[in-house]
């Protein structure tokens, strides 16, 4: 800004720039079809897990319909769901990948 004007201008709207961002559940869902080791890959692969948690939130998937894979931002959310979506894709399974707004 150029002026005294604009800095006092910038000052008194800034209230949206201390939001925190809105945070995303990704979330996996159960099938009858996708194999449960692709599943396990999936979970190491996209999300960063050891193999003894992936095989834990796996079957926490399969047990229950459902399962948290983690918690992030819209964007890399967003990112996430469709690199599963494709790969699941791409290898032929039905495996589903979703994101809820926390
Ligand atoms: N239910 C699948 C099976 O029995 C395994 C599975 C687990 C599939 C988790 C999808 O998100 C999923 N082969």
């Amino acid at each position: 800004p150029e002026s005294e004007h604009e800095y006092g201008v910038a000052l008194e709207t800034a209230k949206p720039e201390l939001q925190r961002p809105a945070m995303f559940q990704v979330v996996l869902l159960n099938d009858d079809y996708t194999p449960m080791e692709f599943v396990v890959e999936v979970l190491r692969v996209f999300f960063g897990m050891q193999q003894e948690r992936a095989v834990q939130v796996m079957l926490h998937v399969h047990q229950r319909g459902k399962g948290v894979c983690g918690v992030f931002t819209r964007e890399v959310a967003e990112t996430k769901v469709n690199q599963v979506n494709e790969y699941a894709r791409a290898h032929q399974h039905p495996l589903l990948c979703d994101m809820e707004k926390l």
